[in-house]
């Protein structure tokens, strides 16, 4: 019997003793000024049941901390957006390291974590380190820039393909992919459908470059390729774990590091601290930005049985968003949460996840936050506004549309 999903999962109706709160967390207002939504939902409890979507919404440290933790209770498998992969035909084939559970995701994770290991990134970061000083070079010269482009999106762009091996890759086309895979797990809302009307231009060329024959022989690609000849994983699997980079590896970390340009330029007192020790200070800088400016403000899980957090009844089949942004805003956490303070502990913010899925490529997006930061404390005396920056509207990732800034 075909049904018709209202809201692409299983109807929900409000547990016991949760409030009810008809708010859009998809307004396009809130997403480009999610500060007030925060508050207001963290204010509410630790879940919070939203009428239009009837999902349920964590806010608190604790609770989301404990979702996103607990992945036997609380699935990947069924998709991290709001469509139930039980019941609906996900847009793309479900990537086999984010939308899995264990067995299976711990299997396919080893493979990625050894390409993407320590020792990998120890041998990249000095070329990440060169790139950035001579990035910052250029946009020094020009004095005034639009950041967005010419930082945000330059240096993660030329570096992150290289280091996988992509033999041509093409800017435009993987920030505008990241794009839709990020408008993907929110509602089926005007903003998704605007984007995936350029799936057809955009996901033939990524599938392409997934393909052995498109990259290099010596890059982290190849190493993912190298473990299907080693029997481990199947050469269709390998595409699909290239698939995974270009999707997880663009966007979030240009949206990072141009959020930590807008927290420094806004927190001039800030920069200056971090140009007074640039090579203890860019790490901790880049941390504390993540926590504060967080890319990934929310992704969803799906309960996979009858369950309860903090003493709230939750129904099999319940879907969660899971609002990381917030949770890294919480004052039970966080000592003074509003203030950008790169000398504060930020270490145990969830902009990276927590858990079996947290972000595999973590050690890699560091070295590139890392890498940036400390070129610009290390050349730059001053960072400023040139105008007024503005936020793009994305389901699930906080990134800037524009950010004019002066360098001197
Ligand atoms: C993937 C992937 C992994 C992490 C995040 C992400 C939605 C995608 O494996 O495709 O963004």
């Amino acid at each position: 019997m075909a049904t018709t999903l209202v809201h692409q999962h299983k109807s929900i109706a409000p547990p016991k003793g949760v409030e009810v709160w008809d708010v859009d967390p998809y307004d396009e207002a809130v997403l480009t000024n999610p500060l007030p939504f925060f508050d207001a939902l963290r204010a509410k409890g630790g879940l919070v049941y939203v009428p239009r979507y009837e999902i349920l919404i964590s806010g608190r440290y604790e609770e989301t901390r404990e979702i996103f933790y607990d992945h036997a209770r609380f699935l990947s498998s069924r998709g991290v957006g709001m469509a139930d992969f039980k019941l609906e035909e996900p847009w793309r084939p479900p990537s086999i390291v984010l939308e899995v559970d264990p067995p299976e995701h711990t299997h396919n994770r080893r493979v990625i974590m050894r390409a993407l290991s320590p020792s990998v990134v120890r041998k990249l970061e000095q070329d990440f380190v060169e790139d950035a000083e001579r990035l910052v070079d250029e946009v020094l010269a020009q004095g005034e820039i639009e950041a967005v482009a010419a930082i945000a999106e330059a240096f993660p762009t030329h570096v992150f393909p290289r280091a996988v091996g992509i033999k041509q890759p093409d800017a435009r086309k993987l920030v505008d992919y990241g794009a839709m895979v990020f408008n993907a797990v929110g509602p089926d809302n005007e903003l998704r459908q605007r984007v995936m009307a350029r799936a057809p231009e955009i996901v033939p060329w990524i599938n392409e470059q997934c393909d052995r024959s498109r990259l290099t022989e010596d890059g982290i690609g190849a190493t993912i390729f190298a473990a299907a000849d080693a029997g481990e994983i199947g050469e269709a699997e390998a595409g699909m774990l290239i698939r995974s980079l270009l999707s997880a590896g663009v966007d979030t970390t240009v949206s990072g590091i141009g959020s930590a340009l807008w927290c420094l330029a806004q927190h001039p007192e800030q920069f200056q601290y971090l140009r007074s020790e640039p090579t203890n200070l860019s790490g901790p800088a880049f941390e504390e930005a993540l926590r504060f400016c967080t890319p990934v403000q929310a992704f969803f899980r799906t309960a996979g049985q009858d369950t309860t957090v903090s003493d709230i009844e939750i129904e099999e089949g319940t879907k969660i968003l899971c609002v990381l942004g917030a949770a890294n805003r919480d004052p039970a956490k966080f000592e003074n949460p509003e203030a950008f303070d790169i000398g504060r502990d930020a270490r145990g913010h969830l902009a990276l996840g927590v858990g079996v899925h947290s972000c595999v490529g973590q050690i890699i997006a560091r070295a590139e936050g890392r890498a940036i930061l400390g070129a610009l404390a290390e050349r730059v005396s001053r960072i400023e506004f040139a105008g007024e920056p503005k936020w793009r509207p994305n389901n699930s990732m906080r990134a800037l549309e524009s950010l004019p800034l002066k360098l001197s």
